[in-house]
């Protein structure tokens, strides 16, 4: 099942030398050409089946699907370990932890030097995005880890058309990922082999990502965060579009009439609950194009259009149930692989909010015995399962059009349990930029810190964002100067979060949350009626079609609620935070703070 590289130097002599030189460089025991095939991830599988990497599930419970236990330390993206190496520290700018390039480049040299021995280099051709779609980019992963390739024919369109598509000199992005664990002749491997020396490293001048120590998830599938955000979005900077941390959803109304919408949240809103919404108001449909990322170009007509670049789900497990996301319990029934979540007896999977009742008996995301009785959770908070995007039984009609979706709404929104209403539609472009900018979440268990305190995040883009978060503003504030005002996408706030005096949540959220894109669904089609208030249009009263809820009038009330001297403290802390950006916070951003401060001190 070897392949040789020679496969490659006929029609792709840079991909050729690139791969010459890692291999030079790691020294591997084989190469291998990833053809995407099904045999292939079968074969793959298998052979991790046999070493202890993969436990097969019960086909009749979950057929071609699959469990993965990590190294108890590798579990989640790190952030201390994630590195923007532009030659201007200012070009990575505040958020990001910076290294000079050339230092950087000495230092993963010496990491990588001969850090895939005893192993197979895997080299994986991807699309991020359908394939020969304008909006769509290829890259090549180059990885030590068949969990790596399992995942990435799941999350990307990955093989051999990639590499039929590429011609000779057309610029692929190159990603290095290694688990970072030698074997010496005869040594025994682990089932998740990791190192503790972790650096997730961006040159975003050269557009190459080096991943280094981690196996899991956004360290080492490489085409989403590190690619398809913090490349991308500097790709887009600099050619005119944009790479941002949103879902993407289709909506239609009762006549048949369709919409698309994105939206951006910080982790713990519930994006992909969003993206697959069973609305509760009868008549309307929501279909899911993408759960986490979406690249957007203006057409030549000047519809701003987006696809998905991810091919599958990367998603968090706990709390996903046929209650709260029902679409995505369907996704996930076959063909799925799943990581650290807890193994029921009967082979299937568990999580903490699967069922209302767990079972007697489990084994835990760490190999344990598990019953109700345990301490522990049985399934790690940040534990995911990876799923086919096809089978999402609300997969959108056009999630694999290459033109993709035209945008008619982007909606921002954080977790806040005061302050900020159900939703809000901004005055313009420039004012919705400024609502981006403001984005906060109340932290959550799931996230390190303290719990209750408001974290900002940026367009959900805190993490994510490959260049200076300043320059990144200024690039949204250009954005919408390239095409006619009223062609540009409406700009909202929303907040599903907002608790009442009893410290309950005021909105029921989920698939009611369709109420709420009822109104921004109107409002983009010249419809919906709005009063303006100083942070934004807000519904009028009976803008939001609350029939058959049982809300009493003081929550709705308080729902809506502008309170000035919270909002004016919301500004001055606004301010503070806007601050680290110096001189690279564009005016017109300042000037919306400005311009909220006086609307708030003047009006009623
Ligand atoms: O995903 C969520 N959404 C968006 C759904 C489309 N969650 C889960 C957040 C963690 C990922 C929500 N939680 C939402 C929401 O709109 N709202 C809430 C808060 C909430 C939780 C439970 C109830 C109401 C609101 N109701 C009962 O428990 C009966
Ligand atoms: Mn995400």
């Amino acid at each position: 099942m070897l392949y040789k590289t020679a496969e490659i130097s006929k029609k792709h002599p840079l991909l050729q030398s690139w791969v010459d030189q890692i291999v030079a460089l790691c020294q591997p025991d084989s190469v291998w050409l990833c053809d995407g095939s099904e045999e292939e991830f079968q074969f793959l599988a298998q052979q991790m089946v046999e070493n202890g990497t993969f436990i097969r599930l019960n086909p009749e419970k979950r057929p071609n699907s699959f469990l993965a236990r990590s190294d108890p330390a590798d579990v989640a993206r790190v952030e201390e370990r994630t590195f923007i190496c532009s030659i201007n520290k200012d070009d990575a700018g505040p958020t990001n932890n910076w290294r000079p390039p050339v230092e950087m480049k000495a230092t993963l040299h010496k990491l990588f030097d001969g850090c895939m021995k005893g192993r197979t280099l895997y080299v994986i051709p991807f699309s991020m995005g359908p394939l020969g779609s304008d909006i769509a980019h290829i890259g090549v992963q180059i990885t030590d880890s068949p969990y790596v390739v399992c995942n990435m024919r799941i999350m990307t369109r990955m093989g051999k058309q990639v590499l039929d598509l590429l011609k000779p000199d057309d610029f692929f992005v190159p990603c290095l990922h290694s688990v970072g664990k030698p074997l010496s002749p005869g040594q025994k491997d682990v089932a998740w082999p990791c190192n503790k020396e972790q650096y997730i490293v961006h040159f975003p001048e050269e557009r190459e990502i080096w991943s280094f120590g981690s196996g899991y998830g956004g360290n080492a599938l490489l085409g989403k965060k590190s690619f398809a955000l913090r490349i991308a979005s500097v790709m887009g900077r600099d050619e005119g579009w944009l790479a941002e941390h949103m879902l993407i959803l289709g909506i239609t109304n009762p006549n048949g009439e369709k919409k698309y919408i994105t939206a951006a949240f910080p982790s713990a809103c519930g994006k992909t609950n969003l993206a697959m919404l069973t609305p509760t108001l009868p008549g309307w449909k929501i279909e899911t194009v993408g759960d986490d990322i979406a690249w957007m170009k203006f057409s030549p007509d000047g519809s701003l259009r987006a696809i998905n670049p991810e091919a599958g789900f990367f998603g968090v497990a706990p709390g996903t149930s046929m209650i709260s996301n029902p679409n995505a319990m369907r996704s996930i029934e076959s063909n799925s692989i799943f990581t650290n979540v807890a193994l029921t007896d009967d082979g299937d999977v568990w999580w903490e909010g699967l069922t209302a009742q767990p079972p007697a008996h489990l084994i835990d995301w760490q190999g344990r015995d598990w019953t109700p009785a345990s301490k522990e959770k049985a399934a790690h908070p940040n534990s995911r399962f990876t799923a086919p995007a096809s089978q999402c039984p609300v997969i959108d009609k056009a999630w694999e059009d290459p033109a993709g979706v035209p945008i008619s709404a982007i909606l921002f929104g954080g977790r806040r349990s005061s302050v900020v209403p159900l939703v809000a539609e901004a005055f313009d472009w420039e004012h919705g930029v400024f609502m981006g900018s403001s984005v906060s979440s109340e932290m959550t268990a799931a996230a390190a810190g303290e719990i209750g305190k408001l974290r900002h995040d940026p367009f959900a883009m805190l993490p994510f964002c490959g260049y200076n978060m300043g320059d990144y503003f200024n690039h949204w504030l250009k954005m919408g100067t390239t095409v006619e005002s009223s062609k540009l996408p409406r700009i909202y706030y929303v907040n599903w979060f907002r608790k009442n005096g009893e410290g309950k949540w005021i909105w029921p959220g989920f698939g009611d949350n369709c109420r709420v894109l009822k109104w921004v669904f109107e409002r983009v089609s010249g419809k919906g009626e709005a009063e303006k208030k100083a942070i934004g249009y807000v519904p009028a009263h009976d803008g939001i079609d609350v029939t058959g809820l049982t809300m009493s009038h003081a929550d709705l009330d308080q729902l809506f609620e502008v309170n000035h001297n919270e909002w004016l403290h919301e500004v001055e802390e606004m301010e503070r935070y806007l601050a680290m950006f110096g001189k690279f916070l564009p005016k017109p951003i300042h000037n919306q703070l400005s311009k909220l401060r006086e609307r708030l001190q003047h009006d009623t």
